[in-house]
């Protein structure tokens, strides 16, 4: 859970990204986002706050709205809290460089966390309900392929 790798990537002279993890805590729950990002390629990073960092990944496809839709979901590097709130345009030759805007946002309940498996509620405006992130066994243990879907709802009950 560090942010070297965030701070590794991108020069902080030339892109308004935030650099320090926001100091105040928020009240109101563990921070979700998914923000829209068109980079090279047009993606959706979905945010997770764990921890104390945004834990994340990016999702090449549209989040799935309702069940019965996998998503690829490759995981990316932490982000500082902080940045669920971040959108403007990274510049031409920066880490990422493209449009960011924010496409849902919320919080989230985690239900079951393992270093392969996160089963969260999310109370976002688009999605919302109970959604599986599950870490896929590739050949190399580096591989960061995951699959990202949402649950029926039933499967899960919560005491919220
Ligand atoms: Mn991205």
């Amino acid at each position: 859970m560090s942010l070297k790798e965030y701070k590794e990537k991108r020069n902080f002279s030339k892109t308004a990204e935030p650099i320090e993890p926001r100091l105040q805590k928020k009240s109101d729950g563990l921070v979700y986002v998914i923000q829209r990002h068109q980079a090279s390629h047009l993606h959706y990073d979905l945010r997770l706050e764990e921890g104390g960092v945004l834990k994340s990944w990016a999702v090449p496809k549209e989040p799935p709205l309702k069940e019965g839709i996998k998503r690829l979901a490759i995981q990316t590097e932490d982000h500082p809290l902080g940045y669920e709130d971040f959108e403007g345009i990274i510049p031409e030759g920066q880490y990422g460089a493209g449009k960011v805007e924010i496409w849902d946002k919320g919080i989230h309940i985690p239900l079951e966390v393992t270093h392969e498996k996160r089963i969260v509620e999310i109370k976002g405006k688009k999605l919302q309900g109970k959604y599986c992130l599950i870490k896929l066994k590739g050949k190399d243990p580096d591989d960061k392929n995951w699959l990202f879907f949402k649950l029926k709802n039933k499967k899960y009950i919560s005491n919220t």
